[in-house]
């Protein structure tokens, strides 16, 4: 596991009209396919290591597409490194519903947890319980509480993205002006009260002074109650310009209910959401951007994070600094967090080029 390559991936860069942070993150197959296979063959001589790298992913919620294709990214680290993979999560995001989870992979003393947090708060004690027992936590998506983690892997940063989600209902708001609304995930959500808190910050800034926030509904990462709370707003706010969501269902959900209330084109929607899943949606004009980071990087990130962990590689302490293949150099940051590195604006123009 103790790889240093030094590797010049082709990225590709896309341009953006009005996003200075947007950048292709793809990676070429056949690279990949490279790295892959020299991986395993290092992997192959520390058989040692690969009794003792188990590393278990729990997502907010399981039925959600987005963390499917994190474990996409997740799969192929494990299979370089010669670990072991497995996804295991409540079908409701809630905190309580992820606990029993934590503890029974406590229980089967797997050799990391990966979790993306419903409530930071509420699943604490039982990560805590997971650290004292040995086990690495590494806070990927959705960050735990502090000290509840060792590292916490953040898909793009923070302040980047609550600025972001403001700028993109600026654009698409007439004249920058006018009732804007989020639809969010859950109430607890660390991410998504994150980049709240960031935008309300931002909306005070004189350039957006047009825009009104006029609510903030939560539709549970839940498409029936996302739907239901687009339709509440819809009907609470009849002058409502842009809904903003920054949920991967969410937004998917909202678009649809736009568009079965006829309401399309005229409030408009953005957000953060996965290409495939709002790629109808962009075209017939629903929705012009949104935005979101290379996911399956996301969870490929994470399984090496969690791998340095567990060989000791890393401690999780500020200013330490590794590299993990095809994505390059890492430093551990304040409070052990690890950024990915910047997000992806999506358009018309440009969605045909993602497939997750
Ligand atoms: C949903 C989840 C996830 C978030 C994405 C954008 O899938 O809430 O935590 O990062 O949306």
């Amino acid at each position: 596991m103790d790889m240093d390559m030094d590797m010049d991936i082709g990225m590709m860069r896309l341009q953006s009209k009005r996003h200075t942070w947007q950048r292709a993150l793809a990676l070429t197959t056949s690279l990949s396919l490279a790295v892959a296979a020299l991986m395993t063959s290092v992997v192959a001589a520390s058989p040692a290591a690969q009794a003792r790298l188990n590393v278990a992913f729990l997502p907010k919620a399981v039925n959600n597409p987005y963390f499917d294709t994190a474990a996409r990214g997740s799969q192929k680290a494990a299979g370089e490194l010669g670990g072991s993979f497995k996804q295991v999560g409540p079908s409701e995001a809630t905190g309580a519903a992820q606990v029993p989870f934590i503890q029974d992979l406590t229980t089967q003393k797997v050799s990391a947890i990966a979790v993306s947090a419903d409530d930071p708060d509420a699943i604490a004690p039982a990560l805590r319980a997971a650290r004292a027992a040995g086990i690495k936590i590494v806070g990927y998506d959705s960050s735990p509480a502090e000290g509840a983690y060792d590292v916490f892997v953040n898909q793009a940063d923070t302040q980047g993205i609550g600025e972001s989600l403001v700028q993109m209902a600026c654009d698409e708001a007439p004249n920058c002006a006018g009732d804007i609304a989020i639809l969010s995930a859950t109430s607890t959500a660390t991410n998504q009260n994150a980049w709240i808190a960031v935008m309300q910050q931002t909306l005070q800034q004189a350039q957006y002074s047009g825009l009104n926030l006029v609510d903030t509904v939560y539709g549970n990462d839940d498409d029936q109650t996302s739907q239901q709370q687009a339709q509440g707003l819809l009907q609470a706010h009849p002058n409502l310009a842009v809904i903003v969501a920054p949920t991967s269902v969410g937004i998917a959900s909202a678009a649809k209910v736009l568009e079965d209330t006829g309401n399309a084109g005229k409030v408009q929607l953005t957000g953060l959401g996965t290409p495939n899943s709002l790629k109808a949606y962009t075209k017939d004009g629903t929705i012009k951007e949104f935005a979101l980071w290379n996911v399956e990087n996301l969870g490929y990130l994470t399984y090496y994070v969690a791998a340095k962990l567990v060989s000791s590689e890393i401690k999780g302490t500020p200013g330490e600094a590794f590299s993990v293949p095809t994505l390059g150099d890492y430093t551990v940051g304040p409070k052990s967090v690890v950024v990915l590195g910047p997000p992806q604006v999506f358009n018309a123009d440009n969605i045909d080029q993602f497939n997750f």
